[in-house]
């Protein structure tokens, strides 16, 4: 039985991709800050395969060592890592950019998965298997006006994804990317920060992707052979042809 870490687990693509997991019997673990959504999921998914849960800020080099030290003996080994957690905060030009937007996002998006990262990695490398996937964004592929800090966040997730492959490749450690567009998430929420009818529109005129659309590719690419490798795959809606191009009805 597979056990998985899976960070940002509260909502949208992460806690899609951990309610499918729990129906394909993998082990989770559940990361994010709201610990009442925390325990609600585990809840409901400890009904289907073991579950614990971790609360922490990814951003926090030590509250993340701290709990990743804090797991139970039964659950220190790990699998497979869903590096998910992340968002954007704002979209405005640079010359009108929040400075604690910004570092919000180099935190959390870049920083974050680093330092998450960083503390699994060893346990993998003891165990000469494990599978790394890396959310990244098409954001990460391309820049829009007004995306600059969240796109740079991502071109590095892009770059650490590749770099991770190669560091990791003497470890027999698998590294993949997955792009997505967008995607009816909490994400457009957090990025106009509350502005739930802003938000809404972002949704509006097509068919966006949905969590459970980005769950399913991620449980594909884990569940292929373990000497496939997908390396990176960039996921649209169909109505979306690139970061600016959009069929709105
Ligand atoms: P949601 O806002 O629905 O989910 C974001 C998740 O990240 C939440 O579970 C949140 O948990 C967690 N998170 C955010 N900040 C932190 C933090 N500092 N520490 C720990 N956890 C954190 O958005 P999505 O599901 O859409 O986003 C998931 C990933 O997908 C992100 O990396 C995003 O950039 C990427 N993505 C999203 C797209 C979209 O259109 N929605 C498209 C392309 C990529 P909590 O608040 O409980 O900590
Ligand atoms: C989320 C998709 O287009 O808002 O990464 O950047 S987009």
């Amino acid at each position: 039985m597979k056990t998985a870490f899976i960070t940002g687990a509260t909502s949208g693509i992460g806690k899609a991709t951990a309610e499918l997991f729990a129906v394909n019997n993998i082990r989770l673990i559940l990361c994010g800050r709201r610990k009442e959504r925390l325990q609600e999921l585990a809840e409901e998914l400890s009904k289907l395969t073991q579950v614990t849960t971790l609360q922490f800020d990814v951003s926090k080099r030590d509250e993340v060592q701290a709990a990743i030290k804090s797991l139970p003996e039964n659950f220190q080994e790990i699998d497979i890592l869903i590096n998910n957690a992340g968002n954007a905060h704002g979209l405005s030009t640079i010359q009108d950019g929040d400075i604690d937007d910004w570092d919000a996002m180099l935190d959390i998006n870049v920083k974050g998965l680093l330092y998450v990262s960083k503390t699994i990695i060893p346990k993998m490398i003891a165990n000469n298997n494990g599978f790394i996937i890396n959310i990244g964004s098409i954001a990460g592929k391309e820049v829009y006006k007004n995306g600059n800090v969240y796109c740079a966040s991502k071109f590095a997730v892009n770059a650490l994804n590749k770099s991770m492959r190669l560091d990791l490749n003497e470890h027999n450690i698998r590294v993949s990317a997955i792009h997505p567009g967008l995607v009816e998430t909490e994400f457009s929420d957090v990025r106009f920060k509350g502005d739930t009818e802003r938000a809404k529109t972002v949704y509006q005129g097509f068919k966006a992707l949905q969590a459970e659309d980005i769950a399913d590719i991620i449980h594909f690419v884990v569940t292929r052979p373990y000497h496939v490798n997908i390396e990176d795959l960039v996921v649209y809606p169909t109505a979306q042809a690139s970061a600016t191009m959009l069929n709105k009805n």
